[in-house]
């Protein structure tokens, strides 16, 4: 097992900036006079300005940078079937959920308290509750404000894209970069199975129309935005039976467009949220299905695979929301920003040449090693691009797959905290081991002998013999170790 590296284990959601940097200091992780060295060798250097920093739209970045939503936007101007802005649960992460509503100056409290206390913050986004540009106003406020007192944080907007081509203008004048667009259908008939009524132009629309309106309107917007250079990414809802196999004509139509990743995100749906879906018993996919559907669009509109499906108020690192530290009821009515996030960029920009380098080689030797084989590995991590969790410890784990193709994300699973103060539930373990087909290995920091054991009889080997290694550079090594080149002694 390697040594943990100190720099990358401060990489956690809850370092405060005193640690981070002394832990830097110590390791001798200089802060990089320039962060260029870790641009990939096959992604445009303008493009990856705006990109490096973007823990959405940058699947590298989501492993340093974290983005905020502030929660200014509660109107909307359509109807989905898959939503309900009602229902709030702490616990609860899925798009249009939030425990409060804010004016813009209280969103910018919130945004300089969260700056001040996380050191990975990056972006900030307006995802709602409703729908950033049809609440416009308020939306523009918001941006307008941070972007005076923090102007070195990326804007980034959600959107129905009915209402978007009337701001576009404006969101290229505000300098805004990221905008997502929700489109579920490129087809009106599909479109009336996920979209009761639209409101457009001072009136209602419903059935086939109101699908038609729409989608002449997110096609338009995207039209616009890919003009004036503004990045976008396509977020789809599937649902089984309704749109999942259109969403390969969709990803089509949003690639000839310009649009810079697609992001197919599984149905959420349940009775208790008391959406139209939910109390119909319309079913999301199983992470199967979504995979399969993800593999199949391989070769279009690059897909975007790390997407956590947020409450329209999350905080922090993607997969781990810290939303709840940040209520206005614990804010200070004033505060003041200060300034040190710039300290935990020049950090990352010395660790992430070195990280992107290992992951060049470990694509490389596992390319080289010539083999048809195919390995899902899943992967607990906390940040900083390594196997840095307990097994014990994870609520999700990355996936990853292992193939002739190199290494890449293919997305996360949920899974039950399986620790809870040095004990173990087996019937937690159940849950996890349901929550892990069709995977291989799980790769993690530290797994005890019990859960492991039961891993295995059920078929997933566990090891905690790469932890604190880059998650590729341990990939590779497996990958490599499967094939029987090397022996694989430390798998059970
Ligand atoms: Fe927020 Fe969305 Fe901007 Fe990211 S989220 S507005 S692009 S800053 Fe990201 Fe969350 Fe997925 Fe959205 S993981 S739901 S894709
Ligand atoms: Fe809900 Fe967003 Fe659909 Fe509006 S556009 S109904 S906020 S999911």
């Amino acid at each position: 097992m390697s040594v943990p590296p100190i720099s990358l284990e401060s990489l956690t959601s809850t370092t405060s900036f005193d640690q981070l940097l002394t832990n830097a200091v110590s390791i001798g992780c200089a802060p990089s006079p320039c962060g260029s060295s870790e641009k990939p060798d096959d992604v445009n250097p303008a493009i990856w300005e705006k990109i490096k920093d973007h823990p959405c739209f940058s699947e590298e970045a989501h492993h340093y940078f974290a983005r905020m939503h502030v929660s200014v936007a509660p109107a909307c101007n359509i109807q989905c079937n898959y939503c309900n802005r009602k229902y709030d649960c702490a616990n609860e992460s899925r798009p249009g959920v939030v425990s409060e509503r804010l004016t813009p100056d209280q969103a910018l409290r919130k945004v300089i308290a969260v700056a001040n206390e996380v050191p990975q913050l990056s972006v900030l986004g307006v995802a709602g509750p409703g729908d950033a540009c049809y609440d416009w106003k308020r939306t523009k406020a918001t941006l307008g404000l941070v972007a005076r007192e923090l102007p070195d944080i990326k804007m980034c907007i959600s959107t129905n894209g009915l209402a978007l081509p009337d701001h576009v203008a404006e969101l290229a004048d505000m300098n805004v970069d990221h905008v997502t667009i929700t489109i579920n259908m490129v087809d009106p008939d599909v479109g009336a199975k996920i979209y009761p009524w639209i409101f457009y132009d001072h009136r209602r629309y419903t059935g086939i129309e109101a699908s038609r309106i729409l989608h002449e309107r997110q096609m338009l917007g995207l039209e616009m935005l890919t003009a004036r250079g503004i990045l976008t990414k396509i977020n789809s809802v599937m649902i089984p039976s309704v749109n999942d196999e259109h969403l390969i004509e969709v990803n089509k139509w949003v690639k000839e467009r310009g649009a810079f990743l697609h992001n197919v995100m599984p149905l959420i749906s349940d009775q208790a949220h008391g959406t139209y879906y939910g109390l119909a018993g319309q079913r999301g996919p199983n992470v199967m299905e979504l995979k399969a559907l993800q593999d199949r669009l391989e070769g279009g509109a690059k897909l975007m695979r790390h997407c956590r499906q947020c409450r329209a108020d999350a905080v922090g690192l993607l997969g781990s929301d810290r939303g709840q530290e940040f209520t206005l009821s614990e804010i200070p009515s004033e505060v003041t920003y200060n300034g040190k996030r710039g300290a935990y960029r020049e950090v990352v920009a010395g660790e992430r040449g070195a990280h992107v380098a290992a992951k060049v080689a470990a694509a490389a030797a596992v390319k080289a090693a010539g083999s048809r084989k195919s390995l899902l590995v899943a992967v607990a991590t906390k940040g900083g691009g390594r196997v840095n969790e307990h097994f014990g410890h994870s609520k999700e784990l990355q996936i990853y797959q292992a193939s002739p193709e190199g290494i890449k994300l293919v997305g996360h699973r949920k899974i039950a905290q399986y620790c809870h103060g040095g004990w173990g539930e087996d019937t937690t373990l159940d849950d996890v081991i349901a929550a892990l087909e069709g995977i291989d290995i799980v790769l993690c920091a530290k797994i005890g002998d019990c859960p492991k054991d039961q891993l295995t009889a059920a078929g997933i080997r566990a090891t905690d013999a790469y932890g604190y290694d880059y998650i590729e550079t341990a990939i590779s090594a497996l990958y490599i170790a499967e094939l029987g080149v090397e022996p694989l002694a430390a798998i059970a």
